[in-house]
């Protein structure tokens, strides 16, 4: 009896045990949805810093939401023909220059926040970069579902970032089952 409770606490434990936490959205007005992350405000552990990409292609970034964690670098690629400048004014912000065609520029973001990614050239050229304190964070589809996967068990807050609306945090428990939190946002 003892040890099944260990073996099964051991279980529980093991970073090969991982929770997931789905959901759905509801955004009103409904043309806002198209701009929503909802992530894992807090998660213990540290991190291994990853590279991601957003590509300037057609006088536009892409993707239009990226979800990175603290300490990760975007590759900002220039598919196009023209010269595009790479530069956020939020948070602490930061401006890569001119990047031309075929080349590409980097940036690392050390502090959590969203920065909103534009180019002096091409004033209608905007996306965003969600920059998380961990990797639970996930862009909600078009049918207003999300799914953050590999969350380890324990108590979180799910919070929603969305371009112009505010929403309060679901507090979530992460267990063996499946965990689920859901957000109706209102203007
Ligand atoms: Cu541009």
């Amino acid at each position: 009896m003892k040890t099944a409770l260990v073996l099964a606490l051991a279980v529980f434990a093991s970073p090969a045990f991982a929770g997931e936490i789905t959901g759905k959205v509801d955004v009103t007005p409904a043309k806002y949805l198209a701009e929503t992350i909802v992530y894992v405000e807090k998660a213990p552990g540290t991190f291994p810093p990853k590279t991601h990409k957003m590509d300037q292609k057609g006088m536009k970034f892409l993707p239009h939401l990226l979800t990175v964690t603290t300490g990760d670098t975007v590759d900002y690629s220039n598919s196009d023909g023209v010269d595009h400048n790479v530069y956020s004014p939020d948070n602490e912000g930061f401006n890569l220059g001119m990047i031309a065609g075929g080349k590409t520029g980097k940036h690392t973001f050390d502090k959590p926040g969203t920065y909103s990614q534009l180019c002096s050239v091409h004033p209608e050229m905007l996306a965003y970069v969600f920059v998380g304190q961990n990797p639970f964070a996930a862009v909600v589809g078009k049918d207003g579902t999300y799914k953050l996967s590999g969350v380890p068990p324990g108590q979180y807050t799910v919070a929603l970032w969305n371009s112009h609306l505010k929403a309060k945090g679901v507090d979530v428990t992460v267990g063996a089952g499946k965990t689920e939190a859901n957000f109706s946002v209102k203007r």
